[in-house]
């Protein structure tokens, strides 16, 4: 019988590039309210909450926020990134993924997705990928974001498998603590260095011959 028999994935950053849209809308805010902010900053923001990520972005401003209005700011970049994922149509599906999950489908192994994103429900109808996948989490049931394992144990359970049968992928270095805090095989994409904790790391899932071995 095979090792693995699920595959969990993150959405932003691994089967599209909402990653870029996150930071754009963060940027936007960041200019607005004269903080500095640039893509080195932003490694830290993949997978973590909305305000947070807030809190990150606040770290480089003298000025003191009150609850209120971190929550009008971080009201505020998710307008402008709901506006920029309107444009989503399924040509922005990262390369490989597609014939990924029909690799995993012929091999019977089953499929979710593990998004903390709010958005991701939109994400996913724009990008016409629902019915791909066996379970996709609902971000509202989950109370502890990455690198709490909450979310991949969610998706193992509805998946009905074991969680040291399932592999997880991620774009973020929140993502692959929870990952391994779940006992699962972790697999890193995009930047190597975010990702360096990761049992084995790829550009994209256009490499993933690496994780079919695995499956055999
Ligand atoms: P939202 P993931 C995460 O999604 C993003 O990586 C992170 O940058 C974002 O802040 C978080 O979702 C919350 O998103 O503001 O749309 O609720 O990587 O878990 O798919
Ligand atoms: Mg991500």
């Amino acid at each position: 019988m095979a090792r693995y028999r699920g595959v969990i994935f993150d959405l932003d950053g691994v089967i599209t590039d909402t990653a870029r849209y996150h930071y754009l809308a963060w940027k936007k805010l960041a200019d607005e309210l004269g903080i500095y902010f640039d893509e080195v900053i932003n490694e830290r923001l993949k997978g973590v909450s909305r305000l947070e990520s807030l809190e990150i972005i606040l770290e480089k401003s003298d000025k003191k926020y009150s609850q209120e209005e971190k929550e009008y700011y971080a009201n505020k970049k998710n307008e402008y990134y709901k506006e920029m994922i309107k444009r989503i149509t399924p040509q922005d599906l990262l390369p490989g993924v597609e014939r990924f999950i029909e690799e995993l489908k012929k091999r019977g192994i089953k499929t979710a997705i593990a998004s903390v994103s709010k958005n991701a429900f939109t994400v996913v109808e724009n990008l016409k990928i629902k019915d791909k996948f066996d379970y996709i989490v609902d971000a509202n049931e989950i109370k502890h974001g990455k690198p709490d394992p909450e979310i991949f144990l969610n998706a193992a359970k509805h998946l009905g498998i074991s969680p040291e049968k399932c592999i997880g992928i991620e774009d973020s270095a929140a993502g692959i603590t929870a990952i391994k805090r779940a006992g699962m095989y972790a697999v890193g994409v995009g930047n190597p260095e975010t990702v360096k904790e990761a049992d084995l790391i790829l550009k994209d899932l256009s490499e993933t011959d690496k994780i079919l071995e695995l499956l055999g």
